[in-house]
């Protein structure tokens, strides 16, 4: 009985070696290519393997090495299902494997990172004429870019510089703050995606010294444009009226910085923050909402 049982074990060992017998030791070169090598978090990037040789493949297995939490899928293999024997070319890939990469890969603070992804030589490999041959590649290097949501804030006038500006997702654990850039007289915010979560319901806030502060809903699969940022507001009470005038004109005439008052943030209290008050009372008014 015992006898019966080790033979039983041989057997079993012999059905089982095939799949990893290399014949005569040979490995086949396959080559490794993606569609970009350059791609931001979330997006997808598709790899191909090509395989160099002139045996013909009834079939066999080609796994990737992936590089640990870069992509959204834990693994990548690709069996080769194939009816009659294929002739490998240079043009045509015998594996192909579309991928996403994880949206939050980078560290908030990097702006890039470079991984690589390599075929996996121990465990791939083509069957040819009763034949199981391992595969051995190049890897191939990629770079993950932060990907961001941005829209734009009207400030009805030519800003200087963002100085006192803010603009910020609330609705989650904790704010997450907008990047702000100055476009005419427009006013470019970009969020980190990895930072929003998209269970949360945010609503998009701008705040700023001599601005009226605006809160409208946030959606991250469009394009928000904000309106209602007027500038104007020096005495910080939600109007602008001939009170605030009033102390544009005190401060100009005292001499004297007021941060509610530069409405331009240039530093300086002037003429030109008149005129912005002049511009932020239009538009509020609903003369120049589309200035
Ligand atoms: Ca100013």
């Amino acid at each position: 009985m015992k006898f019966i049982k080790i033979i039983s074990f041989l057997l079993a060992l012999c059905l089982l070696l095939p799949s990893v017998y290399v014949a005569g030791g040979e490995v086949i070169d396959a080559s490794l290519d993606a569609d970009k090598d350059e791609v931001k978090e979330g997006e997808g990037i598709r790899f191909e393997v090509f395989v160099d040789t002139d045996k013909t493949i009834s079939g066999g297995v080609i796994r990737l090495l992936l590089p640990d939490s870069v992509f959204a899928e834990p693994s990548a293999e690709y069996t080769l299902d194939i009816d009659e024997p294929i002739q490998p070319d240079s043009s045509t890939p015998v594996a192909v494997f579309d991928l996403t990469v994880s949206d939050s890969v980078l560290e908030q603070s990097e702006d890039e990172a470079t991984f690589t992804v390599s075929i996996d030589s121990e465990n791939s490999n083509i069957e040819s004429d009763g034949n199981t041959y391992n595969l051995s590649g190049e890897e191939f290097s990629f770079k993950v870019t932060p990907s961001f949501v941005s829209g734009q804030i009207n400030a009805y006038i030519n800003l200087e510089s963002t100085e006192g500006i803010s603009a910020a997702l609330v609705g989650g654990e904790q704010p997450v703050n907008a990047a702000l850039e100055l476009s005419g007289k427009k006013i470019i915010y970009s969020i980190r995606r990895s930072l929003i979560d998209p269970q949360v319901e945010y609503k998009l806030t701008v705040t700023a010294p001599g601005f009226t502060d605006v809160e409208v809903d946030f959606d991250i699969s469009q394009t928000n444009a904000v309106t209602g940022f007027y500038p104007g507001d020096v005495s910080g009470d939600g109007k602008i009226d001939v009170y605030d005038f009033n102390l544009i004109c005190s401060y100009i005439s005292y001499e004297h910085y007021d941060a509610f008052a530069d409405l331009n943030k240039d530093t300086v209290v002037d003429i030109s923050d008149v005129q912005s008050f002049a511009a932020g009372y239009k538009a509020k008014n609903g003369g120049g909402a589309n200035d």
